[in-house]
């Protein structure tokens, strides 16, 4: 069943006049800045960035590098002595890194993963709060490997005083993770930062906190430098904030906004872990993230990655690049490679954007308010090429006559483990699905089969192996008929966001 959704809370998109299906901006008209269409220079510089493009995201890998131990700040969802192999979430690291070893574990990952695109340094601690270090490592790579490009994630507190030296350096993008631009909310985010020698505490220090984010990402924006900001969405904390957040944020100069929900596992030992604070359903970040889209381009794959993350995002692959597992001797020099793995990807964009254009002259046809919301099993790549019992998560697109949109991501276990189906990981993948008429897999056993049915969820393959947003066109035109036959009764429209209706089968 789609739950229904309640639009009338804190964070209820304000009533505006409806968008023409051509329409490119977020509000309509009135918007200043396109959502999509961008600037060839800005183009250029999210193209093959996994982050700052959701369609890069399918090709490219990114690394970080855990060389920034310390913190200028204390957030109350943070607490980095908690080490976990099977932990992916920002703070976590298992080896810290000097700046030489980075640089030789960057130049040995690139040798071996020729769609490494992006090097960046986010923690375990704040990249700018351990500056020696983040600026000798960022030197370093540029030295080695000038055709990486440079990222790096801070919380703001120091950035105003080292724009010109990051700018200076090539780096182009940087992450600032702002929560909050009322102190009155920060208080109860961060019990204390650190700020001209001296520990600053309750609203006093938000106020500061929050002044020099604004005015670091002012100033980053004014050096050409491309700003994403990230929000962690902390129900009754700052949800209903964020949406002004955003809007500071864009006015400011940041190019995209990243709502992450709260990770609060009491294990991890936070202060709201250990206090009971919760995070977001997939459906309260959905409407933050609507909400906030009015104002700002919405970021939808993030991955929550640890410090020392390697592979493409949504897969780990930082336990075979530990230091002692580097090959000994220099690695050998892959720019080449890299630049012929750039034109194989090249070659997969221009096939997926032909089948997505047909796909779409397909289904122009079906009614302008019917949607559906479709999951995909990919292994990366942009193929619907997984097997329903390996995926680990899926991608959930909203599909109708203009297109298939990134909605999210589900995160599962996979259901199939030494060959055998797991109830409990089944059930898992079930909830996690809810909300989707159908999922496209290369593959799906039979018992999975009919308990996806028979919970609403249309289990298909017929398009295994096609690029994912072609594949989700194909699938909706199908719908679209079944739906005009009057096989089905889609249990959505636009325009009928509550999406309280339900799918029956006729
Ligand atoms: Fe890393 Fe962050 Fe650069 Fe990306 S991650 S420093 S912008 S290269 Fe990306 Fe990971 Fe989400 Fe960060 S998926 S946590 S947004
Ligand atoms: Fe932890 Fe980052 Fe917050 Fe510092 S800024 S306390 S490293 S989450």
């Amino acid at each position: 069943m789609r739950h229904s959704v309640d639009l009338t809370g804190p964070c209820a998109p304000p009533e505006r006049e409806p968008r023409a299906a051509n329409c490119g901006f977020a509000r309509g008209c009135g918007d200043a800045q396109p959502a999509s269409g961008l600037p060839d220079d800005v183009a250029a510089l999210v193209r093959d960035h996994p982050c700052y493009s959701e369609e890069a995201h399918h090709h490219f890998a990114r690394m970080h590098v855990a060389v920034a131990p310390a913190c200028n700040i204390q957030c109350h969802y943070c607490h980095r002595k908690y080490d976990c192999a099977n932990e992916s979430r920002p703070g976590v690291v298992s080896e810290r890194l000097s700046p030489e070893d980075a640089v030789r574990k960057v130049l040995a990952v690139a040798a071996e993963i020729p769609e490494l695109s992006v090097v960046g340094i986010a923690g375990p601690g704040d990249a700018l709060a351990n500056p020696e270090a983040a600026f000798a490592t960022l030197e370093g790579i540029r030295r080695a490997a000038p055709d990486l490009t440079l990222c790096l994630s801070t919380n703001g507190l120091a950035l105003p005083e080292h724009v010109d030296r990051l700018a200076g350096l090539g780096v182009r993008h940087v992450t600032v993770t702002v929560n909050m631009t009322d102190p009155a909310v920060g208080e109860r985010i961060y019990p204390w930062i650190v700020h001209g020698g001296r520990k600053v505490r309750g609203r006093e220090a938000s106020r500061i906190l929050s002044d020099r984010q604004l005015q670091g990402i002012a100033r980053l924006r004014s050096r050409g430098v491309l700003v994403k900001v990230n929000s962690v969405v902390i129900p009754g904390v700052n949800d209903a904030h964020l949406p002004a957040v955003a809007r500071a944020v864009r006015a400011a100069g940041a190019f995209v906004v990243n709502l992450v929900p709260l990770l609060s596992a009491p294990e991890h030992g936070t202060h709201y872990g250990l206090t009971g604070q919760r995070g977001p359903t997939a459906e309260e970040l959905e409407r933050v993230q609507a909400a906030a889209e009015l104002d700002a381009r919405v970021m939808r794959h993030c991955r929550q990655c640890r410090a020392d993350a390697v592979g493409r995002l949504g897969e780990d692959r930082f336990e075979a690049y530990t230091l002692s597992k580097l090959p000994p001797g220099p690695a050998r020099d892959a720019r080449e490679l890299r630049a012929e793995r750039r034109e194989v990807v090249e070659r997969a964009r221009r096939i997926a954007a032909r089948a997505r254009a047909e796909a779409v002259l397909r289904v122009a046809g079906a009614p302008p308010d019917l949607t559906a919301r479709v999951a995909v099993a990919t292994k990366g790549g942009g193929l619907v090429d997984q097997h329903f019992g390996h995926a680990h998560e899926f991608l959930v697109y909203d599909v109708s006559r203009d297109g298939a949109r990134l909605a999210g991501r589900r995160a599962t276990d996979a259901y199939c483990t030494g060959g055998e189906g797991e109830d409990d990981a089944l059930s898992v993948a079930l909830r996690a699905l809810a909300d989707c008429d159908a999922v496209l897999v290369a593959k799906v056993g039979r018992c999975p089969q009919g308990q996806l049915a028979a919970a609403g969820i249309e289990p298909a393959t017929g398009h295994a192996f096609q690029p994912i947003e072609a594949a989700a066109l194909a699938w909706f035109e199908g719908f679209a008929a079944r739906a005009e036959r009057g096989e089905i009764v889609p249990r959505t429209r636009l325009g009928d966001p509550a999406g309280d209706a339900t799918t029956e089968a006729a």
